[in-house]
């Protein structure tokens, strides 16, 4: 039913029924600005796209996905290089009601089979250049239909698309409603879905909106790829609900990003990112003259970093820290000294819990620890998943009884609330915002001929943070090439994956129960210093 034209606060005309549906996209739609011919993206080629552009591309789209005649939570699984017409397809499948996939454009075949065997997608979305092979793994596994897009805006998506009105109703959806799911590997070494609905992306995008003060003219750069959540929800949502023009970066170049600032006011990144504009010396204070907001997570921010970019710049990152199945979980303060901000931002911290969160640090026995104690991190709240993809063991083992989630990081709160991370119980380490889970990379790696065995570590890294080192013990009588070891893996998993460097040993270090110390290893296969962050 449509109860009419309610009101007309911003460029979209929506009807009150349009009001209770709590679809994501109704909600950004809704914050587009009243003049609809104003800039919403800006290409590095000097491509404009309007907000009605949006609106209409959009709608061209999900009439497509509609014309699919799906049944409703069917799963859109997308493979693309990063471009605005990619973001589009992300928008138009929230408007159409069906579930966002995102698939990182490294992910190999192996990688590709476990996710559409998993999360069985109805719709895949590839570039041309590899619809031969995808397209084959996809319908032997049942997917209905395979199309393709590429960033240079051609391919048989946007044709079918070009042949629908460019005039949707978004499909109505419920807070508890489906929206994405994003794998995330395990210390197992299978990729879990986490599943999040319309409720955890709405509720989370609007508390960061009022948490980093977005305000009228804000422009962000947006530098990061649109796979994950950093780049896909709280740097596209933030922009978007606030009316906010995004200066669209398909690949990350420091420089050309410092020469962006003059025209921005936000920037989000992985602190690689900073530590790359850092290396360059156009990056000062001029450059960042009209910059207001700097924010850094996916992986820690080391002090050295936060303290360079203060006194290079004027500026005082902000660090933040979230999951793929809780999206963003504390910040550091905007304001500071505001209201509910007691102090200064703090660079080795990950900040405060953000307003509506519950967060709770337990001992191992899973009782509460007081302030200041070290334990695992434990959260509960509106941007919390509801649990992985068809994996409810799975999900309850990572619950606890009470509700709270077990976020596998391990760190600590202070007497002012501040959050730091000084940990993980999951055997993870992040290079260059990516994680990385040495179990799942040990898999393929002992699979190759002639490997008995494989342990991979992170150790510091002054690009990556961390970098994989992986050290392999030959099956008897068997000589092993630690190159040609790697570059057989480079065919198997996601480039950045692939350890940097690899040792081949007779013996790895163990423990009385045979169980191999990664923390030995960790030490022996450490960097030369001056390669260390
Ligand atoms: C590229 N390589 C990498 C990485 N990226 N190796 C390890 N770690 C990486 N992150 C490989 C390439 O395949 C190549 O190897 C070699 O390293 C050099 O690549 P380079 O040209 O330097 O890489 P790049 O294309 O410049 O990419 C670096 C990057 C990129 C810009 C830092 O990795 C990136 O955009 N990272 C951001 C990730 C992100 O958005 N994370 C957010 C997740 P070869 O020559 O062998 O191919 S969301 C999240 O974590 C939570 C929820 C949160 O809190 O946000
Ligand atoms: P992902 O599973 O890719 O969503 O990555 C989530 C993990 O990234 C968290 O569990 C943390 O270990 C890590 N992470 C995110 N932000 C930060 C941060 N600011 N500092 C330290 N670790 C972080």
């Amino acid at each position: 039913m449509v109860v009419g034209r309610a009101r007309r606060a911003t460029g979209c005309v929506i009807s009150l029924e349009e009001e209770l549906n709590m679809n994501v996209f109704v909600a950004l739609r809704a914050a587009f600005p009243a003049d609809l011919d104003a800039p919403a993206v800006q290409t590095e080629e000097g491509l404009v796209y309007s907000w009605r552009d949006l609106e209409r591309a959009t709608a061209m789209v999900a009439n497509l996905f509609d014309a699919l005649d799906l049944p409703p939570d069917s799963r859109v699984a997308v493979q693309v290089e990063k471009s605005v017409e990619a973001m589009v397809v992300y928008l138009a499948t929230l408007r159409a009601g069906l579930v966002y996939l995102p698939l990182n454009t490294a992910y190999q075949s192996a990688e590709l089979d476990y996710f559409i065997d998993n999360a069985a997608p109805a719709v895949v979305v590839c570039a041309s250049a590899r619809f031969g092979a995808i397209s084959k793994q996809a319908f032997i596994r049942g997917v209905q239909y395979v199309f393709t897009l590429n960033d240079d805006r051609t391919g048989s998506l946007l044709e079918r698309a070009a042949q629908h009105s460019d005039v949707h109703q978004p499909a109505a959806r419920a807070p508890a409603d489906l929206a994405a799911i994003l794998y995330t590997s395990g210390t197992t070494g299978r990729s879990k879905g986490a599943m999040l609905s319309h409720g955890n992306l709405l509720s989370n995008a609007r508390v960061l909106k009022d948490y980093w003060g977005w305000q009228p003219g804000d422009v962000l750069i947006h530098a990061l790829p649109i796979f994950h959540v950093h780049g896909l929800f709280v740097a596209i949502h933030g922009a978007l609900l606030n009316g906010s023009t995004m200066l669209w970066m398909n690949r990350f170049e420091p420089r050309r990003a410092i020469a962006l600032m003059a025209q921005a006011t936000v920037f989000m990144g992985v602190p690689t990112l900073y530590t790359r504009m850092l290396a360059e010396p156009t990056l000062d204070r001029q450059a960042t003259a009209s910059m207001r907001l700097f924010v850094a997570g996916s992986a820690p921010l080391l002090l050295e970093t936060f303290t360079q970019w203060q006194e290079r710049t004027g500026h005082t990152i902000l660090e933040r820290y979230g999951m793929s199945e809780t999206l963003m979980l504390t910040s550091n303060p905007y304001h500071p000294n505001g209201p509910g901000q007691p102090t200064a931002r703090r660079g080795g911290t990950v900040g405060l819990p953000l307003p509506g969160l519950r967060l709770r640090v337990s001992g191992p026995d899973g009782s509460a620890l007081p302030t200041g104690e070290v334990g695992g991190i434990e959260v509960s709240g509106p941007s919390v998943f509801a649990g992985y993809w068809r994996m409810p063991e799975k999900t309850a083992e990572e619950f606890t009884a009470d509700g709270f989630f077990k976020t596998g990081d391990v760190g600590l709160v202070d007497a002012q609330g501040f959050v730091s991370i000084v940990g993980r119980s999951k055997d993870l380490y992040i290079s260059g915002g990516y994680n990385v889970y040495p179990a799942e990379i040990e898999g393929f790696m002992n699979a190759l001929p002639g490997v008995a065995e494989t342990a991979i570590v992170g150790v510091p890294d002054a690009d990556f943070g961390e970098v994989g080192v992986a050290v392999v013990i030959p099956k008897p009588g068997v000589r092993l090439d630690a190159a040609d070891l790697l570059a057989r893996l480079k065919g198997l998993v996601a480039r950045f994956k692939v350890p940097k460097r690899c040792y081949v040993v007779d013996e790895l270090p163990r423990n009385a129960m045979g169980k191999v110390q990664k923390n030995l290893l960790r030490a022996r296969y450490m960097p030369p210093a001056d390669a260390t962050p």
